[in-house]
């Protein structure tokens, strides 16, 4: 240190690059959706506060060539700025740990008081020794001759309760970024002890540039998806939050293409330059959400669009012109966000359960109404995790349901579909379009599928006992509880332990939407068929059926569905297509079931078009299980019937 000058240890080269990163990231940070919370505002101070330090240490450094010789109580002033500005920036980057890592009060508070204690000390110390004499001072050639260094002093004791922050507190973030957070203090450390080693001190307050980069790109940062332009899911939660502290109010768009709502599956190009059109051209800065393939979501703000009744209108006459374009389905949900659901931040959820009851190519305006609709289907859901999760196959909530059907071969009633039902303690009974949508989408319909099972074997074994003729009683299977490789052993296993012959069971599925499907459930019906458990194809005339490749599907039991039933009243055209349909099931051995059949009338139509089994209102409602046995006949009965043929 003897005789090198003062300005000899400092180049203002690093400074001035730190300074100019700083700007770098105030254009980043407008430049990219950044998330507006709390801690997004201590950083922003936080790199003021650099940029402070950087060009004061630029300043004071460059005070000496002006100054006369000896002069220097300024220098000596703007250096204490310096020193004040870092310490600021170290103050502020604790307070963003704190912020981060969601201190409790009790335990921020300690913290936060030696924080500023630290402070208070360092910096009346910095300028005590100054003014005293004791610590920094230029001799009349400008070289230092005194340092107390209180600056490092204080610099170590920040460091230290960031230290005990990062370490004491680590499980509360992302392991990742604790060791991204680790990693850039290590690097400033490192760079202020080569500084110290080499006696130079031009890269003090780029050490301090490190954390800031770290913290924008680790936790800031929510970079835009390139092509559409959009945010993620996350990134609505915190834009809801933010404006609702505030009481701002939102305005919500919401598509939903089923059919692009897959894994691996992608908006085109053509659809995506679109979307970002719909999201960028109506709404004053709107920004736009992807909650899932097919699923993105505009959010905007009503103030600074206080026109969006009109803007709405504009934006769906130009929907409908787009979408002779592309001709998807689509679900639109649209409307002011509602507090209740801002309260909790639930739009995504809340979103879902209004596509849910809503039918396809059809736009709904958000109303009250709605938020009751959202708690019961909020209650459904939970009530179906807690099945799933007890997975007690008695369990109470889960109610098997009947419609007994019309055997015209025996005359009687020997077989019937079970239906499920939901009891649940709050809300009473449930109807399967309320909960097995959202059972199959949530994983949870072979748990129900499993109780309903096993209830309705263990009445079909009390029936049997009490000299019933029970033929078989169908359960309807989801196509999505197939695709578990278990599933056969798993229903077998269910049959048997009941104690009842396996070909008393028979599984409704409906038609396959997709090659992947026609696999699985042609394997599944190889392995169950041969215990004799018989399939029957549910619903057909319903789905795009392919012909060709139903026939390709060992099926037992074809069941038309209702709406050809209807269909074949009164319609000539129709009436001949479902009686052919019928016949050719007939000669290739299957057997048809009409579903729906509700008068006199249907049933005669019905009987004339090859019909072997009949089902509907014409001969019960669905009923509780138990009650089955007002229809099935005992085997005396029975004889009796045979016998008058
Ligand atoms: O009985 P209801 O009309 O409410 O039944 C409506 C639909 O719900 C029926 O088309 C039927 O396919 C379906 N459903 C009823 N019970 C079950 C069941 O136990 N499992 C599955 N996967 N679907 C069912
Ligand atoms: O798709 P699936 O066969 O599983 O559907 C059976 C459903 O159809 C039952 O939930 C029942 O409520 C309903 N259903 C049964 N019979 C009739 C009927 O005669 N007319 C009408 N409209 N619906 C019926
Ligand atoms: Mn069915």
């Amino acid at each position: 240190m003897e005789g090198l000058k003062f300005f000899d240890h400092y180049s203002p080269a690093a400074d001035l690059l730190v300074a100019a990163f700083c700007i770098v990231i105030f254009v980043l940070v407008s430049s990219s959706y950044v998330n507006k919370t709390k801690a997004f505002g201590i950083y922003l101070n936080a790199v003021i506060y650099l940029m402070i330090a950087a060009l004061s240490d630029v300043f004071y450094h460059g005070l000496y060539l002006f100054l006369p010789t000896g002069e220097y109580t300024v220098l000596y002033i703007a250096r204490i700025i310096y020193h004040a500005a870092l310490f600021s920036n170290l103050v502020l980057y604790i307070m963003y740990i704190v912020e981060i890592q969601r201190l409790e009060r009790d335990k921020r508070f300690p913290v936060m008081l030696l924080t500023a204690v630290i402070f208070l000390t360092a910096l009346t110390l910095d300028i005590l020794t100054t003014v005293s004499g004791t610590g920094f001072r230029l001799d009349a050639s400008g070289v230092q001759v005194s340092d107390s260094n209180v600056f490092g002093f204080g610099y170590l004791a920040f460091i230290g309760v960031i230290l005990f922050l990062v370490l004491i507190f680590r499980k509360r973030l992302f392991h990742r970024v604790m060791l991204g957070l680790y990693g850039t203090i290590a690097i400033s450390a490192c760079m202020l002890c080569m500084q110290w080693v080499l006696d130079r001190t031009s890269y003090t307050v780029a050490a301090f540039l490190f954390p800031a980069v770290a913290m924008l790109y680790m936790i800031h940062s929510n970079p835009y998806d390139i092509e559409i332009g959009t945010v993620t899911a996350r990134a609505l939660e915190d834009m809801v939050q933010y404006h609702y502290k505030r009481k701002q109010e939102l305005i919500l768009m919401s598509l939903y293409l089923p059919e692009l709502d897959e894994e691996g599956k992608m908006l085109t190009r053509s659809l995506q330059d679109t979307i970002r059109f719909f999201a960028s051209e109506y709404f004053k800065e709107s920004v736009l959400f992807q909650i899932s393939n097919g699923h993105v979501v505009i959010l905007a703000s009503k103030n600074k669009n206080l026109d969006y009744k009109q803007k709405i209108v504009a934006m769906l006459a130009d929907f409908y012109r787009e979408y002779e374009k592309f001709g998807y389905d689509y679900k639109i949900v649209l409307g002011d966000c509602i507090d209740e659901i801002s309260r909790k931040n639930e739009y995504v959820r809340f979103i879902k359960s209004i596509y849910q009851k809503m039918p396809m190519n059809e736009i709904h305006f958000v109303e009250e109404a709605d938020v009751a609709a959202f708690e019961q289907y909020e209650y459904i859901m939970s009530e179906l995790q807690d099945i799933y999760k007890k997975a007690d196959l008695d369990d109470e909530r889960v109610q098997v349901y009947c419609q007994p059907v019309y055997s015209l071969k025996t005359g009687s009633y020997d077989t019937a579909e079970a239906l499920m039902r939901l009891r649940l303690p709050q809300i009473g009974l449930v109807s399967p379009d309320q909960f097995i949508p959202l059972a199959e989408e949530n994983g949870y319909i072979h748990a129900l599928t499993r109780i309903i099972l096993k209830k309705t074997c263990d009445e079909i074994k009390k029936l049997m006992e009490s000299g019933y003729i029970v033929k078989r009683i169908s359960v309807n299977i989801s196509i999505t509880e197939l695709h578990d490789d278990k599933f056969s052993e798993d229903v077998v296993g269910i049959i048997r332990s009941s104690g009842i012959p396996e070909d008393r069971i028979a599984f409704e599925i409906t038609e396959s939407q997709s090659e992947d499907d026609f696999v699985i459930i042609k394997k599944k019906i190889d392995e169950l068929k041969g215990m004799g458990i018989k399939f029957y194809l549910d619903d057909f005339g319903t789905g795009y059926s392919n012909m060709e490749r139903i026939l390709e599907l060992p099926f037992d039991i074809i069941k038309f569905d209702r709406s050809l039933v209807a269909a074949s009243d009164g319609n000539e055209r129709s009436e001949k297509m479902i009686d052919s349909l019928a016949k050719m099931f007939s000669e290739l051995k299957y057997s048809v079931l009409y579903e729906g059949v509700e008068t006199e009338g249907d049933e005669e139509r019905c009987k004339a078009m090859a019909a072997k089994y009949l089902q509907g209102y014409k001969y019960s409602r669905p009923i509780p299980i138990s009650e089955l046995r007002n229809y099935f006949s005992r085997l005396s009965e029975q004889d009796d019937g045979d016998q008058e043929e």
